[in-house]
């Protein structure tokens, strides 16, 4: 089986000051996009910024980037429904109907304690969100930021059946207040999973290589990027997000599992063509 790599390029979290290799305009956004599909990339996972860099759920932004993103890449867009901390349910929920309609949606599947904060996904959002991207045919890819939400994950399937497109996840590791990075935590995860799911695995900061080596040891995916890293190495900041793709793309050849491209991933995924 190939690699599904899934790059996160900007999330809420890091400031352009920070990070000033972080794209944060949509120029700079589409020219991310692009040399990650060339670096391996098959999948984006958006999170967008407003002028002042300050991230935003505007939907008017949000079709420009869809739109942007369909003309320049063959990239699966996937906006994020999750935002920032701070974000109403209100407008995470007007996510689902941004215009063209992505592809795929992020889906937290509970609330965790997110450094300082609270992120914020009780039951009832979760559940509005998903039967959103049914009603939509917006394939959601479940967020898991800890154990618990794997059990939340069964409850929407059983409750509401099966999702457009795959079930697919991504245990997104080592967020302070979450679950811990590490491979027995990963291989509970995955233990839990309905039979037949699939999924990716990301760690945070410096849990990035041992999540990737233990995703790729165990028939999972990646996700990778600078919402997630913004070191290659201790003290290093990265270059940009292509270069952490191309590490991705790397070790996933190296264990004979090379990227996939969005088409193999449109079909893995049943998703329809584009
Ligand atoms: N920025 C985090 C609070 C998602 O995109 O769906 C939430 C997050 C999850 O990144
Ligand atoms: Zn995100």
């Amino acid at each position: 089986m190939k690699t599904l790599i899934t790059v996160a390029p900007t999330g809420a979290e890091t400031a352009k000051d920070d990070a000033p290799n972080l794209p944060v305009t949509l120029d700079e956004l589409v020219s991310t996009a692009q040399s990650c599909e060339v670096a391996g990339a098959a999948m984006i996972h958006v999170h967008i910024r407003d002028d002042g860099g300050q991230p935003t759920l505007d939907t008017a932004r949000l079709s420009d980037t869809v739109t942007a993103l369909r003309e320049n890449t063959s990239l699966i867009v996937q906006l994020s429904t999750g935002g920032s901390v701070t974000d109403s349910f209100a407008d995470r929920l007007a996510v689902l109907d941004v215009e063209p309609r992505p592809e795929s949606a992020s889906l937290t599947c509970g609330t965790v304690n997110f450094g300082d904060a609270v992120f914020a996904n009780p039951w009832g959002l979760i559940a509005e969100l998903y039967q959103g991207m049914q009603e939509r045919g917006i394939m959601p890819e479940f967020e898991l930021f800890d154990i618990g939400h794997v059990a939340t994950m069964n409850r929407l399937l059983d409750r509401f059946g099966a999702p457009p497109g795959r079930v697919h996840c991504d245990f997104v590791m080592g967020v302070p207040g979450g679950m811990p990075a590490t491979t027995s935590t990963l291989a509970a995860g995955v233990a839990a999973l309905p039979s037949g799911t699939s999924w990716s695995a990301t760690g945070v900061g410096r849990r990035t290589m041992p999540m990737m080596l233990a995703a790729l040891s165990a028939d999972g995916h990646i996700r990778t990027g600078m919402e997630d890293v913004l070191s290659i190495e201790k003290g290093v900041p990265v270059r940009d997000n292509a270069q952490l793709i191309e590490r991705a793309a790397s070790l996933a050849s190296l264990a004979q599992r090379p990227p996939m491209t969005s088409g193999d991933a449109r079909v893995w995924l049943n998703l329809d063509e584009r």
